[in-house]
């Protein structure tokens, strides 16, 4: 085997550019023997020269679908997380999250489909084109971010396994290992977490699988292997290091809903107008923003895309439906 098994990788492994060219014509080199194809523009991480390296990634941005608003750096992105698997501090996910092991890693496609299975990442990955996406990530906690994403819309993947008709949502669930994930020796949430879409939601093509950040394969911290993210819905329903992705008929209940149904709906749509029953989500605090008294911003309807989103709801009381 050429292609060592995946080491652990801290961002603070990341790695200096010389490492980086090396590493790319070795790259080359592969790809040319045929031997590092079929990964969706991944190659694996591996060792270089006795130098542990963070995978780059072959995308092409997206600026139709991006912010242009200033980007978060990498450090803020990945040093202020919530990732309760490990931990309940912002800076838990970096200090504890380098023991999750996100290789080999494998996703089960369940439910109402026709074609379900347990599916290495690799093969879930193979037939998707990699994109940046530049996002912004509205917690509920009242903070947002702006990230550079990388990866595929989430109705790519779901048409590909041909949901029936009884499929109506969809559920995502998250490893569930303490083992790996200490924060889930704790009874914070009812593990392992989960979290779901409206079939609609999850078709729309703002709704990705982020497989990367930065130009890099995902950092343990912000949901390695493989996590979705929803731009127009609070943080929360953008689950981290998937494992198992159900097509149901019955709406499926969340782990937030379940532990705190008044504070956190199904929906989770952002919306200025309708505050968290323990603060207000009129505005935000963008992390690492200037000093202190920095002015909050406003928070934006769906977190500024109503113009795409609006219309999946329209008739809806968002007050009820929250
Ligand atoms: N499995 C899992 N996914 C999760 C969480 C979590 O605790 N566990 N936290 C959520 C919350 S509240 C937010 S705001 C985002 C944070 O994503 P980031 O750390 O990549 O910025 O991840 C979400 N996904
Ligand atoms: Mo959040």
């Amino acid at each position: 085997m050429l292609i060592k098994p995946a080491p652990d990788i801290r961002p603070s492994e990341i790695t200096p550019e010389r490492v980086y060219l090396s590493r790319r014509r070795f790259l080359q080199s592969l790809t040319a023997a045929g031997l590092a194809g079929g990964l969706a523009g991944i190659a694996d991480a591996q060792t270089v020269m006795g130098v542990s390296v963070i995978r780059e990634l072959d995308y092409h941005p997206n600026p139709r679908y991006s912010t242009d608003e200033a980007k978060n750096t990498l450090e803020e992105v990945t040093g202020y997380n919530n990732f309760y698997e490990f931990g309940t501090d912002k800076g838990d996910p970096a200090r504890y999250a380098g023991r999750l092991r996100t290789r080999p890693w494998s996703v089960a496609i369940e439910g109402e489909a026709e074609d379900t299975g347990v599916f290495d990442l690799e093969d879930i990955l193979a037939p998707h084109t990699l994109e940046e996406r530049i996002y912004r990530l509205r917690c509920v906690e009242a903070w947002s971010m702006v990230i550079p994403w990388i990866g595929f819309p989430l109705g790519d993947l779901i048409r590909r396994f041909r949901p029936t008709s009884r499929a109506k949502y969809v559920q995502f669930t998250t490893l569930l290992d303490p083992k790996q994930m200490p924060g889930q020796r704790y009874p914070v949430l009812d593990w392992p977490y989960a979290e779901g879409l409206r079939m609609d939601e999850a078709m729309h093509p703002l709704a990705i699988l982020a497989v990367g950040l930065y130009g890099k394969v995902m950092p343990n911290q912000n949901g390695a292997p493989i996590r979705l993210v929803v731009p127009w819905k609070y943080g929360f329903k953008s689950i981290k290091s998937i494992v198992s992705i159900r097509f149901t008929e019955q709406r499926p209940r969340s782990s937030w809903e379940r532990s705190a149904p008044r504070e956190y709906g199904f929906y989770a749509n952002v919306n200025p107008e309708v505050d968290h029953p323990r603060w207000s989500q009129k505005t935000e605090r963008r992390i690492g923003a200037g000093s202190f008294w920095e002015p909050r911003q406003p928070t934006r309807m769906f977190n500024g895309y109503a113009d795409q989103v609006a219309s999946l709801y329209s008739g809806m009381d968002l007050a009820r439906n929250f």
